[in-house]
């Protein structure tokens, strides 16, 4: 492996440090340090909302650690004002540790490197979804000393207290319930210091008020579609109690509010009906407000329980309901293995059309869609994209989330295009952008000329004429 930056400038850069006293004491390699990983500037300047949002796996961990007395030091690549200023960041640490997504892959390995000519003799240690799911990649690249696949609660402190100990990849242990996680130091998660992010609280992102807290209640959905199918790779693990979520919330408020707005991270919300219920008693009561919420579902079961669905967003402030249509094709739906069909999909339009319309009329805020929407998906015809925008257009109130399928490690589908050779997605470009190409044979040229409105005669043939608005 090869550095980005030339030795030249590492020469510069040590000589830099010999007349550094604050950072030769550094160089000593005493010093544990967790890199926050994500588009590099993104906190400097103004980005989308998404792109600064916190990461959960980090923030727990090192409250972990923390409790059990092991101090890292915190910077966050989103931070950079250019990657020539990482090796200063860096020098000095004896670890670097790092929560790496596939989407995260190239800035990891990139981080790895210039780590390694910084501090030859230091350790970088990485665990995350991406170890998880494809540690072939990353015990290719030698840059990565310790590689921790699954859940790290039970091993982060030996690993940094004792890195030798453990093989160079190995499986972590995470706690069995949710409700053994503490409560998360979000003081642990880098402050960008801007005047327009509330940290230890969150930006906005056009759903609602800041600040934004954002939470995780369950770490796993259950259904299989084919290119997520998470729970083959993330073990199940049971939710957080619906107090110890509103606990949260009202701490947050308290200590860092007040709370504009909330957003419910978990890939799938809207399970379990139990729990929903216990949620749709409490929520409205026991928090210090109702504070809207974006949150996801799934077509087939709010089709298959309607009455919980209408509850929960009439009284409990849902009024961002994520749900994953991703295609109007039933001959998609069954390629995705998505188990629901372009009926559940209408139904839950329908529905949440009506309930908007109704809350519209009594004078008060109605509910919006963030649909979840997959193009560019191998196998899918001209003939069903056109049918999977003219379902976009039924929705009244949207937010439309619309990208082109990307086949990420882990997912069945994934796994098998990465066999065949046809994903584009590389360790250099995880192609981590919508309208990114991902998929070799897919017809881009196409799919762009759809999105930017070439089509729209074909799309408005099919609709009724309520939905051409
Ligand atoms: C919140 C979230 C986001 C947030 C991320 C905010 C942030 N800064 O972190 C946002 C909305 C921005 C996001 C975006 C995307 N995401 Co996302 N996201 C999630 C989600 C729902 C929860 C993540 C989380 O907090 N988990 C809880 C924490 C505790 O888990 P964790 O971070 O994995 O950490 C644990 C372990 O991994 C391990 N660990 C982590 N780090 C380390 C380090 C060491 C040293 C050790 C020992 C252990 C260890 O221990 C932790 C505790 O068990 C997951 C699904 C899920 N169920 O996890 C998807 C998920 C991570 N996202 C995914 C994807 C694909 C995306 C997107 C590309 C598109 C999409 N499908 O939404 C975009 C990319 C955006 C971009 N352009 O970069 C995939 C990743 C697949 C992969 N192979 O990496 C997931 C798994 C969803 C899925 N099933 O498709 N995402
Ligand atoms: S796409 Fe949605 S419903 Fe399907 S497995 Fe992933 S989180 Fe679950």
């Amino acid at each position: 492996m090869k550095s980005f930056h030339g030795k030249v400038f590492f020469v510069n850069f040590l000589s830099f440090f010999s007349h550094n006293p604050l950072q030769s004491r550094r160089t000593e390699g005493h010093g544990k340090l967790w890199l926050d990983l994500g588009d590099p500037g993104v906190f400097r300047r103004s980005g989308g909302p998404q792109d600064r949002w916190q990461d959960h796996g980090m923030g727990l961990l090192r409250t972990i650690l923390k409790k059990e007395g092991v101090e890292t030091d915190m910077f966050s690549l989103r931070s950079l004002r250019s990657w020539d200023q990482l090796p200063k960041k860096l020098a000095g640490y004896d670890q670097l540790v790092m929560n790496v997504r596939s989407y995260t892959f190239p800035f990891a390995y990139k981080a790895a490197c210039t780590f390694k000519e910084v501090n030859p003799r230091g350790l970088v240690l990485v665990g995350g979804m991406h170890a998880t799911v494809s540690p072939d990649e990353m015990e290719a690249s030698e840059v990565f000393d310790r590689i921790c696949q699954g859940g790290g609660e039970k091993d982060i402190t030996g690993l940094l207290k004792d890195p030798l100990a453990y093989p160079r990849v190995f499986a972590g242990q995470g706690a069995r319930s949710m409700e053994d996680w503490p409560m998360l130091d979000r003081t642990l998660w880098p402050d960008p210091r801007r005047r327009d992010f509330p940290w230890p609280l969150e930006p906005p992102c056009g759903w609602g008020p800041a600040p934004v807290a954002t939470v995780v209640t369950s770490r796993v959905c259950p259904w299989k579609c084919v290119f997520c199918n998470e729970s083959s790779y993330i073990p199940n693990m049971k939710r957080k109690s619906v107090d110890q979520v509103i606990e949260e919330l009202n701490y947050l408020d308290d200590a860092h509010g007040p709370i504009g707005s909330v957003v419910i991270h978990d890939s799938m919300f809207f399970q379990q009906p139990r729990w929903l219920e216990e949620w749709l008693d409490k929520y409205p009561r026991k928090t210090h407000k109702p504070w809207p919420y974006w949150a996801a579902g799934r077509s087939d079961t709010v089709r298959q329980w309607p009455g919980l669905f209408e509850a929960l967003v009439r009284e409990t402030n849902w009024n961002t309901i994520s749900l994953g249509f991703e295609s109007g094709s039933d001959r998609v739906l069954k390629i995705l293995n998505k188990e629901c069909t372009v009926e559940d999909n209408c139904f839950a339009i329908d529905l949440l059309n009506r309930i908007g319309d109704d809350l519209e009329r009594q004078g008060a805020e109605p509910p919006r869609f963030w649909a979840n929407v997959m193009l560019g998906i191998p196998g899918e015809t001209r003939e069903d994209a056109f049918d999977t925008m003219r379902m976009v257009h039924r929705m009244k109130r949207v937010f439309k989330s619309i990208a082109y399928y990307a086949p990420y490690p882990g997912s069945a589908l994934g796994y098998q295009l990465i066999a065949e050779g046809k994903s584009l997605m590389s360790r250099e470009n995880y192609h981590r952008y919508p309208s990114d190409e991902k998929v070799k044979g897919v017809d881009y040229k196409f799919y762009n000329e759809l999105l930017a409105g070439k089509h729209d005669h074909e799309i408005h043939r099919g609709l009724v004429a309520s939905e051409k608005a």
